[in-house]
């Protein structure tokens, strides 16, 4: 009878290998696994054998229907999923996830902006340090000793001569000293000054200068290059003016004010930056003929144009590193 047994077992299993469809699968169970099924009938069977057969048979039928039951319920299963199909599977309609793309700070936009509208009027680059000397941060410049501007109070000192540089100026003067005329540069960086900070100011902020030197440039080529520069960077019909100033280093010197409207339709100027014509002392100082040139210059600040252009009104927004501004842009 234990033979029997095996029998079945055999091909129970064997039969089960080639069932590939769940309504042939429906019909195993009822033949082998069913209540009339073919290892009921071995169960049975038992209670007919005498004492010293029983505990064997019934071991072996029992495991006969634990081992057809498992293969029969793994069957099913993989049938069951390879109908279900991906489908099923794989919601297609749930959002997906969002991949997180970084992208250049808004300083680094504004100036990539900046250095290719100036680029389309022939404009070089050029960089320097921001650890300066006096030499180059003040007194190539034309600013004297008692100047306001040279006050310990008011820059970043590293020592006696040695300071960070409170303006890219910096950087025309060492052009000046190893090239000659003509130049044509515009000169960016990072600038610093201990001011107190607020909305409007920083210690640290960036600077974008201008410095062309010739022979027979005038201050015409100086106003048309601001007016060329701000109709690309504002657009075409954006107001501005020329206000009379002082600078040491330019002469004359004027303001560039911008005109701008608020919601409610009222109109100000705001002051963007610096310029004029550079003063012979400059020339003297970095060993260019002032008789034989003359040459100009301005210095904008990078934040204040980003502000202005896209509407930011608090200059800390830039250096905080908050997401939810810097993705805006
Ligand atoms: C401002 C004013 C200015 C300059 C910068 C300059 C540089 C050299 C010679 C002469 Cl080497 N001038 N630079 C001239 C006028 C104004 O900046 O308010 N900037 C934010």
């Amino acid at each position: 009878m234990l033979d029997e047994f095996e029998t079945i077992r055999r091909q129970a299993l064997k039969e089960l290998k080639s069932i590939a469809d769940p309504d042939v699968l429906e019909r195993y169970r009822v033949k082998y696994l069913g209540r009339r099924g073919r290892i009921m009938q071995i169960l049975s069977r038992i209670g007919t054998l005498g004492p010293e057969q029983k505990p064997e048979a019934g071991r072996l039928a029992n495991e006969i229907k634990k081992e057809v039951t498992a293969a029969f319920e793994r069957l099913k299963q993989s049938l069951q999923d390879a109908q279900a199909g991906p489908s099923e599977l794989i919601d297609v309609t749930l959002p997906g996830r969002a991949v997180l793309v970084g992208r250049p700070h808004i300083i680094t936009q504004t100036l990539a902006e900046l250095l290719e509208i100036f680029g389309r009027m022939g404009f070089s680059v050029a960089y320097g340090p921001e650890v300066e000397d006096e030499w180059h941060n003040f007194v190539a410049l034309n600013i004297p000793p008692e100047h306001p501007a040279r006050d310990p109070a008011d820059n970043f000192y590293i020592d006696d001569n040695i300071l960070l540089r409170s303006q890219t100026s910096t950087i025309q003067i060492r052009v000046m000293e190893d090239t000659r005329p003509p130049i044509r540069i515009v000169a960016p960086g990072r600038v610093y000054r201990p001011d107190t900070v607020d909305a409007t100011h920083m210690y640290m902020f960036y600077q974008l200068e201008a410095l062309v030197v010739d022979e027979g440039v005038t201050m015409v080529d100086l106003k048309t290059t601001i007016e060329q520069f701000i109709h690309a960077f504002f657009g075409p019909r954006t107001k501005w003016r020329f206000r009379p100033s002082f600078f040491p280093f330019t002469e004359p010197s004027a303001e560039v004010d911008l005109l701008l409207k608020d919601k409610s339709g009222n109109e100000s100027w705001t002051e963007m930056g610096g310029c004029g014509m550079v003063d012979p002392n400059v020339f003297d100082a970095v060993g260019i003929d002032s008789e034989k040139y003359t040459g100009w210059a301005f210095g904008f600040g990078i934040e204040r144009l980003a502000m202005r252009k896209y509407g930011i009104t608090d200059i800390r927004l830039f250096f905080e590193n908050d997401l939810r501004f810097l993705s805006q842009f």
